[in-house]
């Protein structure tokens, strides 16, 4: 459970942990068998993790997201789409400051306060409008300690509030010493709202810095747009694992 006006106004909190270290040894072996680590972009991360790895949906409907889940978005809220993220030695990478502001969808439609439209590794990706993203909430759950010298993200208090911004307004937003270091423990989630500026560092000293983006959406998009994995949801035959 998170403490919500908190969540509102800062627009990010961080749980106590929300998966056991057995979880979390189930996730990180499962993942190792399937070598998804290494099979990531040049920026360690695997996009739609949930395509390679089906049986993590179990994970994204775990019932300790959903209790964060029941009081962020409400009971009706949905995974939409699941990144891998990891900083190793041989993948150490930083990202400068931003808002996390497209959606994965079935297909293009061209429907007005919808765009720029982009396609990543086959996947439609568009920019909805702001009132989409503020219906959304990330849940980023830790499977490697992350402190501070492992590349934990920052983020900008309250910037959540400012609507989508074009990465060009970014700037005067962001105060270094302002920012939080979202530190956390293996099995500790980070929930945060995609329109909170955020940034990170590379690792000080890398291993590995695992990080399993969900983000989760309520209510339908415009004019027949669909989110890509809710649709998938209807279709594919899951396996839990925890
Ligand atoms: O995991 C990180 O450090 C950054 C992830 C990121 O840039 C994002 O979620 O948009």
């Amino acid at each position: 459970m998170i403490d919500i006006a908190q969540f509102e106004k800062e627009g990010f909190a961080i749980t106590a942990p929300l998966f056991s270290l057995e979880e979390v040894q189930q996730l990180i072996t499962l993942l190792e068998q399937q070598k998804l680590q290494d099979e990531g972009p040049r920026r360690g991360g695997l996009r739609d993790v949930l395509d390679n790895l089906p049986a993590l949906r179990s994970m994204a409907d775990h019932a300790a997201i959903r209790a964060v889940m029941n009081q962020v978005l409400g009971k009706d809220a949905f995974v939409v789409r699941a990144t891998l993220f990891d900083k190793t030695a041989a993948s150490n990478w930083k990202v400068p400051w931003h808002q996390d502001v497209t959606i994965a969808v079935t297909e293009r439609r061209e429907v007005p306060g919808y765009g720029p439209w982009s396609n990543k590794a086959g996947v439609m990706h568009v920019q909805p409008p702001s009132e989409v993203l503020e219906r959304m909430v990330t849940v980023r759950v830790h499977l490697d300690d992350c402190p501070a010298s492992n590349g934990a993200l920052r983020v900008m208090p309250g910037t959540h509030r400012l609507g989508k911004l074009n990465q060009n307004e970014v700037s005067p937003y962001v105060e270094e010493e302002r920012s939080i270091c979202c530190a956390a423990a293996s099995g500790e989630a980070l929930v945060m709202r995609p329109l909170l500026l955020h940034a990170s560092s590379a690792a000080e000293h890398p291993g590995h810095r695992r990080v399993l983006h969900f983000d989760y959406a309520v209510g339908d998009l415009a004019d027949g747009l669909e989110w890509r994995m809710r649709a998938e949801a209807e279709t594919k035959q899951i396996t839990p694992i925890c």
